[in-house]
């Protein structure tokens, strides 16, 4: 899909903040520092719409951007982050929970794992919730470019069966650095957004 508009629609913290449409939504959920802001970047080829950082924990809000009229990417806060108090991680548990399980425009939620680690015990936690929940999950293997290539096929397996993988979900082997998966990704979201046949022909 090639993008030509995407905007910011609200950060929210509460239910009733979240956007008023029956549009469809991509959710993306992953450690802190995993690449997830990065990812929206990439595949909207914007350099800093949804906001990066070298700090962890910079997104803390559910960040609604509105893609081409036509659906909603959220950037949800990574998990995993060390200097949060017990009561804020109860907190953005709850804020997390509730949008997973109770937004019906949710079409699946991009879990992204970084590709040079065993994923952690809360990246497993989060895909066996997804699953628990059916909620269909996009595994996103990111920053490929800081392996050697001879290396990704060990470190795919190796992300799979620490999470049990389903072989119905996707995944996707990433790197916003090098741009690699970009396409695949695009054609996985589309598909789970079954948008309408006119919005098809933005497709490059
Ligand atoms: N080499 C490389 N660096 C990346 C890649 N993706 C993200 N980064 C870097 O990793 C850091 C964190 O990226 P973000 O996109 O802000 O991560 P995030 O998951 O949104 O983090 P939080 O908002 O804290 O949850 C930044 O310094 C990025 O430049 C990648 O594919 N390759
Ligand atoms: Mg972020």
């Amino acid at each position: 899909m090639k993008v030509h508009h995407a905007d910011i629609v609200i950060s929210a913290v509460d239910k009733k903040q979240y956007p008023e449409t029956d549009i469809p939504e991509i959710a993306l959920a992953g450690r802190s520092n995993v690449g997830k802001s990065s990812f929206i970047n990439t595949l909207l080829e914007r350099k800093n719409l949804a906001r990066t950082s070298s700090k962890p924990g910079k997104t803390q809000t559910l960040n609604f951007y509105l893609i081409e009229n036509s659906f909603h990417f959220v950037d949800v806060p990574g998990y995993g982050y060390a200097k949060v108090s017990k009561t804020e991680r109860a907190k953005w548990g709850k804020m997390i929970e509730t949008y997973l399980t109770q937004r019906s425009q949710l079409r699946a939620v991009i879990s992204l794992i970084d590709v040079r680690h065993a994923p952690s015990k809360e990246d497993v936690q989060m895909y066996e919730f997804l699953k628990y929940y059916d909620i269909p999950v996009i595994v996103v293997a990111t920053k490929a470019d800081k392996i050697p290539r001879g290396k990704w096929n060990k470190h795919e397996s190796m992300i799979k069966k620490s999470l049990n993988f389903d072989g119905n979900d996707h995944f996707i082997l990433f790197s916003s650095e090098t741009k690699q998966g970009k396409e695949q990704a695009w054609s996985v979201i589309e598909a789970y957004l079954e948008l309408p046949a006119d919005d098809a022909g933005n497709k490059e």
